[in-house]
């Protein structure tokens, strides 16, 4: 018989089993790269404190001076999290406490070091693949960590863009902890900022990370969503529905309602605003209710320039873009991947209060709703 114990035993042996292997073998390798790489005890340091999605830490958008070591630390939590307005509770598995993990920022040529920390309190092996870095499972392979380790990596940001990053400890744990949360976001700013389609600056007054999230809930007989006491016990259940590949809440930041009403993105008219969008495992399209994509990098790589004037645009699963705009009319706007039905029925929809003046210009009620006129 196949209890849930064993099946989580054997699921963690899966993913235990290769990535050991991989890093005791990568383990050597790193040396003699480390070796032949610049000299870096003359770089500059800087430590960054990160914030918490929707929020960016603060950063430069045209670096000053020559490339630096940015140093980040990072934490991951596993813990039980709330992910819709009827209680759904949900164990999640989290960068730094939250899904998505924060938005790094740094510039090309900077090098990122990163300190990677699993808590005893944990219950699982974790690690990070960074997909804007070279090498080594993207990290994957130099940062599988047990519950009471921590590790420190370092690599050098060669190219400019807003890429994922993810947990990844092997086998068929790599998918249940990306959809258990452990997903995230880096953006890798060109030295001299970003330009648009023509290589002319372009400069965003404030920027939001919006990472958006498939969740697999398991439910009871009765149909109603089941709650467990830790990841483990809820592997099993869990499988079926991931496999299944329909979700039962796609949502931004972590939970259904998370950037709307009381956290609404604010704005003001005559402000540009940047919103960095990833998902990590699954397709979206993200459109913006009453506004456009002035600049959107879909793909999120700066070196190929932006497209311009879009509606909606294509996020691919495992990948993070950027778009850019300026706010022309006040009022509420909803922000929604448009599959319509995961933003209105399953929770991916966020709103943006906007302040300012409204231009009639744009748009004006030249008759009001009114009885159809006779005659
Ligand atoms: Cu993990």
């Amino acid at each position: 018989m196949i209890t849930r114990r064993n099946a989580l035993k054997s699921a963690l042996f899966a993913s235990m089993a290769a990535p050991a292997l991989i890093r005791t073998a990568s383990a050597e390798e790193a040396k003699p790269a480390v070796a032949a790489g610049e000299d870096l005890s003359k770089l500059p340091r800087r430590k960054v404190k990160l914030a918490r999605p929707p929020f960016v830490h603060e950063h430069d958008q045209v670096a000053k001076g020559g490339p630096a070591i940015i140093e980040f630390t990072m934490t991951i939590e596993e813990k039980e999290i709330q992910i819709d307005d009827e209680g759904t509770m949900f164990q999640a598995m989290t960068f730094d406490g939250s899904v998505p993990g924060p938005l790094m920022v740094v510039h090309e040529g900077d090098y990122v070091e990163l300190t990677l920390v699993n808590p005893e309190t944990n219950t699982m092996p974790h690690n990070i693949d960074f997909h804007s870095s070279t090498g080594g499972l993207g990290g994957g392979a130099l940062t599988l960590i047990n519950p009471g380790e921590q590790t420190v990596l370092r690599w050098k940001a060669t190219r400019p863009g807003t890429f994922v990053y993810h947990c990844a400890p092997g086998g068929p744990m790599i998918p249940w902890h990306v959809v258990s949360g452990m997903n995230g976001a880096i953006m890798v700013l060109p030295r001299e900022g970003l330009k648009n389609d023509k290589g002319e600056p372009v400069k965003y007054d404030r920027v939001y990370y919006v990472g958006e999230q498939d969740f697999y809930v398991p439910k009871d007989a009765d149909g109603n969503y089941k709650r467990y006491s830790d990841p483990g016990e809820s592997y099993a259940d869990t499988v079926e529905v991931m496999n299944g590949l329909v979700p039962t809440h796609v949502v931004f930041n972590g939970a259904a309602g998370s950037l709307t009403g009381e956290n609404a993105l604010k704005s003001k008219v005559g402000e540009t605003v940047l919103i960095v969008h990833s998902q990590a495992n699954r397709d979206t399209r993200p459109h913006l209710i009453g506004g456009h994509g002035d600049y959107v990098w879909e793909t999120g790589k700066f070196n190929n320039p932006p497209e311009k004037d879009l509606e909606t645009w294509f996020i691919r699963g495992g990948s993070a873009g950027a778009a850019i705009y300026t706010f022309l009319q006040p009022g509420l706007y909803a922000y929604v991947n448009h599959n319509l039905i995961e933003a209105v029925n399953l929770g991916a929809t966020a709103h943006f209060q906007v302040e300012g003046e409204w231009n009639n210009d744009l748009m004006q009620q030249v008759v009001p709703p009114s009885p159809i006129s006779q005659g």
